[in-house]
């Protein structure tokens, strides 16, 4: 329930308290009685000394802003968002005290899963830019004091890169760069040829497409067009470290790297030469082509995937040492079980991961339905499972799932960014969460998201669809709410965009975005980089969360996630003494900034937030 994110410091701190007080037993044997009255004295009027502080790293306490670049900012009036676009909009970062952005990819792609499906892993894809607009933008952005970091897709390359049409012509330099097999005769037609196993790619359908030019097929765990790169092959992982050197000698502070649990996949040579199936699921409801229909036993989580992660640590923390410079940082995207999650911190042998894998745990395991103590569970899962000494993260949504108000409820949107804000390490905010933008209505017709394409139809494809969280940025009321000069956008404007838009809230009293400025702005404090948390449920309706730190402020967060008024007991809240001043309140809160709470009887209304301030522990 209560934890410190720096013990080690405190007890270092702990012994000078003990110095002190041999020193002070010496004085009382030399000069009696009355020095002990001045030495009492003395200590009493300086109360507890203040803890030593472990210097942070850059990232270990930032807030990191992931920039959806189509739908950010256009500079062309080509209806999509551009490198551009975002240098036009860089004040944005500093004015909402975000630290560090990255960026989904922006390289050369054919763009059928929107820059997932990379072409050049070495150029800037034309609509965005060119290198000339990358390098502006590293500069500006830096010159700003903020961190640059670039998404790397390892796990698969587009087929119209050069790496897949020189393999699958033959080229012998590129012939193993893919995963690529011979089929099996279908002894029920003789002209046709069956796929090596019954794997099922993530869009729908077989994982194995077949090659007329190569007579093979290759292995792709999502679209037909994203080719799964051969991680057992050397010259694969020597040309994804040369992929990373290329933008880190370009700037870039470090990589979101993405899709990683399904990067190798069961080797033939541990199975009789055969690629194996996978297991059934036996849920009934899904047919062979669909993901669900089997389990991924032998195509994600594999245990060889995370020798090649620690690889990748090993080269970034390398280059530093050679380079000089701020750390360059490792984030990794992993849909896993917590144990497979917690494995790329790095493993019980020592060997480094990744700076921590993204937590998606408020988007996997909580809902507009959970209760408070769900939300503390939740919390407490990833911090009890987290290794000794690791920097924790928090994620309420990213570019593939509904956005977070949606997915909530629109009256938690400041609850829901002060617990981010509120809880030790890094705090990430996906495009729009710092104003509260819902999920807009992308229409079958208007939609373009290849997942949604794939698997779905026009009754079903809302159950998979990615557009309605990557509807454009809504900057102000003018035309498409300020992203693009044209009104013909690659995905529609959410039709909400003159109620909910960045220019309003900077003018309106009480705002999210306001709210969001001042918890950015809280993160300054001591308390909440280097002080000990304790969270807990008051209710089915309502947790706390305290942060606290000798001689420091304690902050404290009150939150009702429930959709009903609940009364708490701020007697039941350790380290909180009263009177408390409220620090910043939900915008639909009763309560506002500088108000004092005196009474231990506290009524939160539906989805209220209240961040205290109180004197020090
Ligand atoms: C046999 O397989 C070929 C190639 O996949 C296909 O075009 C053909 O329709 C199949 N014939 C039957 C009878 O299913
Ligand atoms: C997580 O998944 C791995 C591999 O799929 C499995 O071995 C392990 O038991 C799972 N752990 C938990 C906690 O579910
Ligand atoms: C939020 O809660 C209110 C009140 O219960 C409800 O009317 C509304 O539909 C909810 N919104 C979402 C997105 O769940
Ligand atoms: C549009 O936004 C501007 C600036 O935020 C505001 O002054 C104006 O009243 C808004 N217009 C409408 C129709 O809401
Ligand atoms: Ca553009
Ligand atoms: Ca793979």
């Amino acid at each position: 329930m209560q934890g410190s994110v720096l013990g080690p410091q405190l007890l270092i701190n702990m012994g000078t308290v003990l110095k002190v007080l041999v020193i002070t037993v010496g004085v009382i044997a030399v000069l009696g009685w009355i020095a002990v009255g001045i030495t009492w004295g003395v200590l009493s009027s300086q109360g507890p000394e203040p803890p030593e502080l472990k210097p942070l790293d850059w990232w270990e306490h930032c807030v990191l802003y992931q920039i959806y670049p189509r739908s950010f900012k256009d500079s062309d009036g080509d209806g999509i968002g551009d490198l551009q676009g975002i240098i036009s909009e860089l004040e944005h970062f500093p004015d909402a005290g975000i630290d560090a952005i990255w960026m989904s990819p922006i390289f050369e792609s054919p763009m059928i899963d929107f820059g997932y499906d990379i072409s050049n892993f070495y150029n800037i894809h034309h609509e965005y830019g060119t290198m000339e607009d990358f390098r502006e933008l590293l500069q500006k952005a830096h010159s700003l004091g903020i961190k640059v970091l670039l998404d790397f897709v390892p796990n698969h390359a587009s087929t119209y890169s050069d790496y897949f049409i020189e393999s699958e012509g033959g080229n012998p330099e590129f012939a193993d760069y893919f995963v690529w097999a011979d089929g099996y005769p279908d002894p029920e037609n003789e002209s046709n040829i069956l796929p090596p196993s019954n794997w099922i790619s993530h869009f729908g359908g077989s994982a194995w497409e077949w090659s007329s030019t190569r007579q093979q097929f290759y292995l792709h765990q999502f679209a037909v067009e994203q080719a799964d790169f051969n991680f057992r092959h050397q010259p694969v992982k020597d040309e994804m470290i040369n992929i990373m050197r290329f933008w880190l000698d370009e700037g870039a502070d470090g990589f979101r790297v993405d899709a990683l649990p399904y990067m190798i996949e069961a080797d033939p040579a541990d199975h009789d030469g055969r690629y194996p199936d996978n297991p059934l699921s036996g849920l009934i409801q899904f047919e062979p082509h669909q993901l669900e229909y089997t389990i991924p036993l032998y195509t994600k989580d594999l245990i060889e995937l995370y020798d090649v992660v620690y690889e990748w640590r090993e080269f970034t923390d390398q280059y530093q040492a050679e380079h000089g410079g701020d750390t360059r940082v490792l984030f990794a995207e992993g849909y896993a079980n917590i144990s497979m999650t917690m494995l790329y911190y790095g493993n019980e042998d020592g060997k480094a991961g990744t700076h921590f894998p993204f937590n998606f745990d408020f988007i996997t395991d909580l809902s507009s339905e959970s209760r408070a103590r769900d939300f503390v569970y939740v919390i407490l899962k990833w911090l009890s499972y987290m290794p000794f000494g690791a920097v924790p993260n928090w994620v309420l949504g990213n570019h593939d799932n509904n956005r977070m108000p949606t997915r909530f409820n629109e009256s938690m949107v400041d609850g829901l960014n002060a617990l981010n804000m509120l809880l030790p390490g890094v705090a990430v905010t996906y495009q729009g969460e710092e104003i509260g933008m819902r999920d807009g209505y992308v229409s079958w017709e208007d939609t373009v998201d290849v997942e949604a394409c794939n698997r779905g139809d026009e009754d079903t494809y809302h159950l998979y669809n990615r557009d309605p969280a990557r509807t454009p940025f809504h900057w102000d009321n003018t035309t498409s709410a300020g992203f693009s000069i044209s009104d013909d956008t690659w995905l529609p404007i959410a039709d909400d965009y003159m109620e909910i838009n960045l220019a309003k809230q900077k003018e309106d009293a009480r705002s999210h975005y306001k709210v969001y400025q001042k918890l950015t702005a809280l993160r300054k404090h001591t308390t909440l980089s280097h002080g000990e948390y304790d969270i807990r449920a008051f209710s089915d309706s309502s947790f706390y969360l305290v942060r606290s730190l000798r001689t420091y402020d304690t902050l404290v967060l009150l939150f009702n996630v429930a959709q009903t008024a609940d009364t708490v007991d701020l007697s039941r809240v350790p380290h909180l003494t009263l009177p408390a001043t409220v620090y910043v309140a939900s915008i639909h809160s009763s309560r506002d900034a500088g108000d004092i709470i005196d009474r231990e009887e506290l009524t939160l209304q539906r989805g209220e937030a209240l961040v205290l301030q109180a004197a020090p522990i």
